[in-house]
């Protein structure tokens, strides 16, 4: 895939945005680069670099439609940047959110929260603070990471676990294959004893992959995996489960109640939650905590959710909802209904992204747990990080701004190649049904 960069030398004789708000700038954006690299999968990377010469970056992977927020930064974005004020990143979130005049959706903010990402990097760069003490500084000393178990029974089920206590992790999201169905979202390939979690659901292909579902069999079938988890793993380690958006609000509530004597730290995305006012119907039947939010882009998509207080965490990626500036708020929104995060962190959300989430982690006083699914060798030489995980929680690191560089020589050598999240259909008769 050809790198995609737009430089703008400015002219000095006026920035191309024709922006006057307040006295000059000490530095400007002088150039916007588009980066498209796919070490294993594809990323898409802005950079902003000032006329001081200092760079930021921002994650706008947004996973099977990457190339769309491509195109949107580089025809509608990366043009209005040139000539800003790098540190005017509220008021250039403004710009760009009220100033396209269609607001909102995945494309739209994917993009906008890799403007607000880089901006908030070359804040830190240019006082030389790690963003989160531009935030207010640690409320924490790190962040509670959980970790992705699957298997396709429960031996395998049992064995993935285990890695992921020995990695340390003290917090397990579980999945498990479901009798009678082929592949089902979640599960990845067994994993053998101290061997690494392997799951890419966006297998790289011109058309998505298509699996099966049935939401009866995995309804009969999930209760005895916890009973199982349980009674092998103890009562004490935090249990969290997908259930993907496949379940209607009624069969959501059941899932819910049929899993209260499993204590689960959560059950995410138990139902569609467009609609957000089926989750009045889950949340009356059930004690088990509710997460929803990854594919929510504002805070809109959750204002009856948090107000009326249907669910526990918030599930956003920072790098879906607005970046770090349009994710603090949602969440300061949430601290009032005493609602926590649990920030969105797959494979799918690059390294830059992942590193946006730890600094918002350690800031907010409402933190619930973070998602780390940890990313390939291959990833992580493209995107060198200063984050660690130890005991269990992780740490965004001190280098000034978010701590993450990028190796355009490596990036270059991974070329694009189209890659598409599965569609589901029931097993049954073909229907289309939410994977
Ligand atoms: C999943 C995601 O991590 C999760 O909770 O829901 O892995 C989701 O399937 C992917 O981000 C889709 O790109
Ligand atoms: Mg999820």
């Amino acid at each position: 895939m050809q790198l995609y960069s737009l430089c703008f030398i400015l002219d000095r004789a006026g920035s191309s945005s024709g922006h006057r708000t307040g006295r000059d700038p000490v530095s400007i954006i002088e150039r916007a680069e588009v980066l498209v690299t796919s070490p294993g999968r594809n990323f898409v990377t802005l950079r902003i670099t000032t006329s001081d010469g200092v760079t930021g970056l921002g994650d706008a992977t947004l996973n099977g439609r990457e190339l769309s927020v491509v195109a949107y930064l580089q025809e509608h974005v990366v043009p209005l940047l040139i000539g800003r004020d790098p540190q005017k990143i509220e008021d250039t979130w403004q710009y760009l959110y009220r100033g396209a005049y269609w607001r909102r959706g995945p494309v739209t903010m994917a993009a906008i929260s890799a403007v607000d990402i880089a901006l908030w990097d070359i804040k830190g760069k240019i006082t030389g603070q790690p963003v989160y003490q531009l935030l207010g500084g640690a409320t924490r000393v790190g962040a509670l990471a959980y970790a992705h178990a699957s298997g396709s029974d429960l031996p395998s089920l049992f064995t993935s676990i285990r890695n992921h206590l020995d990695q340390g992790f003290r917090a397990i999201r579980v999945q498990t294959g479901v009798p009678g169905l082929g592949q089902v979202y979640g599960v990845g390939t067994n994993q053998k004893v101290g061997e690494k979690y392997d799951y890419e659901p966006a297998k790289r292909s011109t058309v998505p992959l298509e699996e099966e579902w049935d939401s009866a069999a995995y309804l009969q079938h999930i209760p005895a995996v916890f009973e199982a988890v349980r009674e092998e793993f103890g009562w004490s380690l935090p249990l969290l489960h997908d259930a993907h958006h496949r379940l209607t609000p009624n069969e959501a509530a059941s899932l819910g109640k049929s899993l209260e004597p499993y204590r689960l730290f959560w059950l995410e995305d138990c139902t569609p939650a467009e609609n957000q006012e089926a989750l009045r119907r889950v949340r009356s039947q059930t004690t088990t905590p509710l997460a929803i939010g990854e594919v929510f882009n504002s805070v809109f998509d959750y204002q009856t959710l948090i107000t009326e207080q249907l669910i526990d965490y918030v599930r956003s990626a920072v790098t879906h909802t607005g970046g770090i500036s349009g994710l603090k708020k949602i969440m300061d929104f949430a601290a009032i209904y005493q609602i926590k995060s649990g920030f969105h962190g797959p494979t799918d959300i690059s390294p830059v992204g992942q590193a946006a989430a730890l600094h918002l982690d350690l800031a907010i006083h409402n933190f619930g747990i973070q998602e780390y699914m940890q990313h390939s060798a291959p990833t992580l030489e493209v995107f060198q990080t200063s984050y660690t995980f130890e005991n269990g929680l992780l740490h965004p690191g001190d280098n000034p701004g978010l701590g993450v560089e990028y190796d355009d020589a490596l990036a270059g050598t991974f070329e694009y190649q189209p890659a598409y999240l599965p569609v589901n259909r029931l097993a049954l008769d073909g229907t289309l049904h939410d994977w």
